[in-house]
C-alpha cells in the first residue's frame, strides 16, 4: 500500500481523537501524589498514569483500527496486519508530569510501511492540540503551522534533551557547552514531542537530541517536517539515534555543529 491508497486526513483526525481523550484521562490525575518506578535508570520515570494513557490508546485504537500495528512506550505492541502501525508515547514528560511543570503531552503517530502518514500531539498541561497528515500541512488548535524564519544559527533558540544515564549525560553537557557560544540560547523543555512541535510553530528554531526512541518523536516529526522544517535522524556508530529538525535556512548549520 502506498501513502495515497490511505485517507491520510481521516488517520489525523483518529490521532487527534484519541490524544485527546488520553490527554484528558492525564489532566485529570495530574495532582494526585503518584509513586514513579524506575526504568533504565532511578531518575527515568514511569507512573501509574503513564500505563492508564497507554491502555486507554491501545483500547481505542483496537476499536477504530482493528488491523492495524502498535508500538508504545510502556510496552503495548502489535502486530500490523494493514501495514499501519500506530506509535505512542502515552505521556511524553513524565518527569515534568511528576514535578509539575506544565511541559507533558500524548504523542500518536501512524506510520504506513514505516513511513509517517499522520500524527497528532496533544499538550496536555495547556490543552493545545498539534496535528498533521502527508501532504495536508501541520496545525495548532486548527489553525496551519509554519517554523522559524531564522537565516543564521548564531540567533537560533535550539531545543534539546539529555538521557538518564550519568555517563551519557556527561558527554551530552560537553556537546551543549560547545553549541552554546554559537547560538543565540538553549532551551530545555523535558518533551522531545513538544520540543518538535514548537519548531513546527516557531517557538524554537531548532531541535537536536541524542538518544529519543521512536515514540518520541513519530508524530513531533511529521509536524515539524509539514510546517515546512527539514527533519533527519541517524543511528550513530554508538548506537544511538541523533534527531534533528530545523528550518531549510540553518538546517545543515545546526545538523553540522551537533554531529
Ligand atoms: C522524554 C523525552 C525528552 C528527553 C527526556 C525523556 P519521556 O521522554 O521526550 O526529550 O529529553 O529525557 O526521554 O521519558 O518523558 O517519555
Amino acid at each position: 500500500m502506498s501513502p495515497s491508497d490511505v485517507d491520510t486526513g481521516e488517520l489525523r483526525e483518529i490521532a487527534v481523537t484519541i490524544a485527546r481523550l488520553a490527554g484528558e484521562l492525564i489532566a485529570s490525575r495530574a495532582h494526585e501524589h503518584l509513586r514513579a518506578d524506575a526504568k533504565t535508570s532511578p531518575t527515568d520515570a514511569v507512573t501509574d498514569v503513564d500505563r492508564a494513557s497507554e491502555a486507554l490508546i491501545v483500547s481505542l485504537l483496537a476499536e477504530m483500527r482493528p488491523g492495524d500495528g502498535v508500538l508504545g512506550e510502556e510496552g503495548a505492541h502489535k502486530v500490523s496486519e494493514t501495514g499501519l502501525r500506530w506509535i505512542v508515547d502515552p505521556l511524553d514528560g513524565t518527569v515534568n508530569y511528576l514535578y509539575g511543570i506544565g511541559a507533558y503531552a500524548v504523542s500518536i503517530g501512524a506510520e504506513l510501511d514505516g513511513k509517517p502518514v499522520a500524527g497528532a500531539v496533544f499538550d496536555a498541561s495547556r490543552g493545545i492540540m498539534y496535528d498533521a497528515a502527508l501532504g495536508l500541512g501541520a496545525r495548532r488548535d486548527g489553525a496551519p503551522l509554519g517554523c522559524s524564519g531564522v537565516q543564521a544559527l548564531e540567533m537560533a533558540l535550539v531545543g534539546t534533551g539529555f538521557g538518564y544515564r550519568a555517563e551519557t549525560r556527561a558527554a551530552q553537557g560537553k556537546r551543549v557547552a560547545d553549541l552554546l557560544p554559537n547560538v543565540r540560547d538553549i532551551r530545555r523543555i523535558g518533551s522531545a514531542a513538544l520540543d518538535l512541535c514548537a519548531v513546527a510553530a516557531g517557538s524554537l528554531d531548532g531541535y537536536y537530541e541524542r538518544g529519543i526512541h521512536p515514540w518520541d518523536r513519530a508524530a513531533g516529526l511529521l509536524i515539524a517536517a509539514e510546517a515546512g522544517a527539514r527533519t533527519f535522524v541517524i543511528r550513530e556508530a554508538d548506537g544511538r539515534e541523533l534527531t534533528v529538525a530545523a528550518p531549510p535556512a540553518i538546517f545543515e548549520a545546526l545538523l553540522a555543529a551537533v554531529r
